[in-house]
This record gives structure tokens, sequence and C-alpha cells, in this order.
């Protein structure tokens, strides 16, 4: 008995030592990389994280990737499909950065299919005119960069890295949705007001994307103090809203928020309640678009079965003949 006390408590005070090693990493501002000592939180908590940012890139290419045989022009139709392109691109490198924690995209995407991990609340919204896709570049993707651009510091290396590529590609899908919703506010009566439609759907939506407010956050205390995340949800949520304000008045738009009010003070806009019942509606009910997204997910990954076996089976192949060359 007592031989195998000793290998035990002996691993306590090596984990002990491993974990203010770690500590004094994160403290240094030195990034974690893959075959770093880390805590099972850690790696628990970035395993969530980036999964569900992963899943929310290819599950948002479903919103947008329903208009692109409705694009009103050529030009509109090639920054579209490039766009989705790009989140499908977004999810490659976020499962890739997911993988250095040791688990598989298979086992990720099961976990998605079958309900167990989150995509963003936002993407389960229907799209139901053109100025939809101008919203979604200008507002989701402008919430997208604030969140984004934060986490480019965030102490696990793979991540980091991939935000700052990731960042480049969304800060053109929001000038290229804002320039959409530019041609709308100057356009006739009925694209004037098509263009406030949408602003009025997707708002309050896009506020919602920084999760709840700090003090009802699971995650963010632990999450901060391993500089996961650098700023709160409700820091965030605040800078999003004071860059995009001055956004909406130079289109002449009007923000559906009655109590938005510039606060000399604290130098920040004021904003009424958001409603979190309808959030956690959004993140979690059937309701919405919900039940649609995951079918046509599900039905993807199904029918793409045969080129995922053909690419093993060729790779299998072609590594049994270059070993026996
Ligand atoms: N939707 O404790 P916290 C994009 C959940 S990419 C659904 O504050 P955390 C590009 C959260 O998971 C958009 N669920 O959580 C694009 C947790 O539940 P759990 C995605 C949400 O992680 C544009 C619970 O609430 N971006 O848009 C949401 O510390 C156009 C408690 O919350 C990212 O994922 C939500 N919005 O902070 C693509 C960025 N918020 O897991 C196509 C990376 C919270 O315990 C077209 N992620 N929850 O069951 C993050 O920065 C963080 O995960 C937060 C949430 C800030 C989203």
């Amino acid at each position: 008995m007592a031989g195998h006390e000793l290998p035990n408590s002996q691993s306590k005070v090596d984990d002990k030592e491993l974990e203010q090693q770690f500590l004094a990493k994160i403290a240094e501002e030195i990034k974690i990389e893959p075959k770093d000592w880390m805590p099972e939180g850690y790696r628990k908590t970035l395993i969530r994280q980036i999964a569900q940012h992963a899943h929310s890139e290819i599950i948002g290419m479903q919103p947008e990737g329903n208009w692109i045989t409705r694009a009103p022009t050529l030009e509109r139709k090639i920054g579209l499909l490039a766009k989705v392109q790009d989140e499908c691109g977004h999810g490659m490198y976020l499962y890739s950065a997911a993988e250095t924690l040791g688990i598989g995209r298979e086992e990720l995407l099961d976990r998605l299919h079958d309900g167990q991990m989150k995509y963003s609340n936002i993407f389960n919204y229907p799209t139901l005119t053109w100025a939809d896709i101008g919203a979604i570049g200008w507002l989701v993707d402008g919430a997208a960069i604030v969140n984004q651009i934060s986490l480019c510091r965030t102490s696990y290396g793979p991540y980091a890295r991939a935000m700052v590529r990731i960042c480049k590609e969304e800060s053109f899908h929001q000038r290229q949705g804002y320039a959409m919703m530019v041609t709308l506010a100057k356009g006739t009566a009925s694209q004037i007001s098509m263009a406030q439609d949408a602003l009025n759907r997707w708002w309050w939506p896009s506020l919602m994307m920084f999760g709840p407010h700090d003090s009802e956050s699971s995650h963010s205390s632990q999450s901060m103090a391993w500089k996961v995340k650098r700023q709160s949800n409700d820091e965030l949520r605040q800078r999003f809203i004071d860059i995009t304000v001055p956004q909406a008045d130079h289109l002449q738009l009007t923000i559906p928020d009655p109590k938005l009010k510039w606060n000399e003070a604290r130098g920040h806009y004021d904003f009424g309640a958001i409603d979190w019942d309808e959030f956690w509606a959004a993140v979690n009910g059937p309701g919405l678009c919900g039940d649609k997204r995951m079918k046509t997910r599900v039905n993807a990954h199904e029918n793409g079965q045969w080129v995922r076996q053909a690419a093993q089976t060729y790779a299998r192949k072609h590594s049994g003949s270059h070993r026996a060359a």
C-alpha cells in the first residue's frame, strides 16, 4: 500500500509544480502550446469554446448560403460566395486548433449533431430578405470581429494564431455587409425600409452574441484568469455598441432601442435591457430555425461520408505505395 502512496503523492507534487510553471507562463504572456502541460480544466474550456466557435462558423454558412442563388448582381454573388467559403475555412482552422488539444474532429461533430455542443444563437434566425445579408455582414461579422480581435491575444497559441487570420477575413466581411447597407440606405423608399427592417430584426440578437451579462456568465471568471478570454462579455458588447451606433447614424437608420443614448459621464452609449429569454430560446429551443439548421448539417455530413472515405482510402494507399518505394 505504502509503495502505491509514494508515487501518487509524488505526482501531486509534480502537478503542483507544473501548474505553477503554467500559471507563470500565463502571467508572463507566454503562449501555451499543444505539448505543454496544462490543467485539465483549461484543456476542457478551450475545447468547448473553440469547438463552439468552429460549429458556429460552419452552421453560419446556412443562413447566408440561402441567398447565393438570389443575389441581385453578379458582383454581389461573387462577394457572398467568397464570404461563405471563408466561413467554412474559419471552421476548418478552428477544428484544427481544437485537434491540437487531443480531440478528433469527428467526435466534435458528433457532439454538435447530438446536441451536446452549442453554436452561436445568431444562426438560428431566418434570413428573410436580401437586406438581411447586408445586416449579417455589418452586425454579425462586426460583433464577431470585436470578440475575435480580443481573442487574438488568447493564451493558447494555436487559437490565437488562427484568430489573427480569421480577423483579417472577418473585416472584409464586415465591410462588404456595410457596403450593401449603404447601397440600400441610399436607395428607393422600399430599399430603405428593407434595410431598416433588417436592422430591427438583427440588432438585439447581435448584442446577445457576446453571451450573458458578466454576472450570469458561468465560465468568464476562470477563462479571464487563464487569459482564454481577455475581455468580458459586457465589455465587448459595449465596445460593439459604441462602434456601431455612429455607423447606423451614417446610414440614417434607427437602432430599435428607445433607451439608446450617449452617456457623457461614462463615455459610452447606454442601452436598453436585453431579452435573455429570447436568447436562451434561440440557443436551446427547437423554435426559429434550430431544427432546420441541424437537419441540413447532419444531411451534409452524411452525404459527405463517401468523400471522407475516398480521401482516407487514397491517403492509405498513397502512404502504402510510398513505404513500398
Ligand atoms: N450563443 O459563461 P459564458 C461568427 C453559452 S462566429 C450560444 O459567458 P463563454 C462568424 C456558453 O457556451 C460566432 N451560446 O460562456 C460568422 C455557455 O454554455 P455552456 C461565434 C452561448 O464561453 C459570421 C453559457 O452560454 N463566436 O459569428 C452564447 O465564457 C457570419 C454561459 O456563457 C465565438 O464562438 C451565444 N452567443 O463566453 C460566421 C467566439 N454565448 O458552453 C458566419 C468564441 C454564451 O457552458 C456568418 N467564443 N453561450 O453550455 C467566445 O468568445 C465565448 O465562448 C463567448 C461566450 C463570449 C461566446
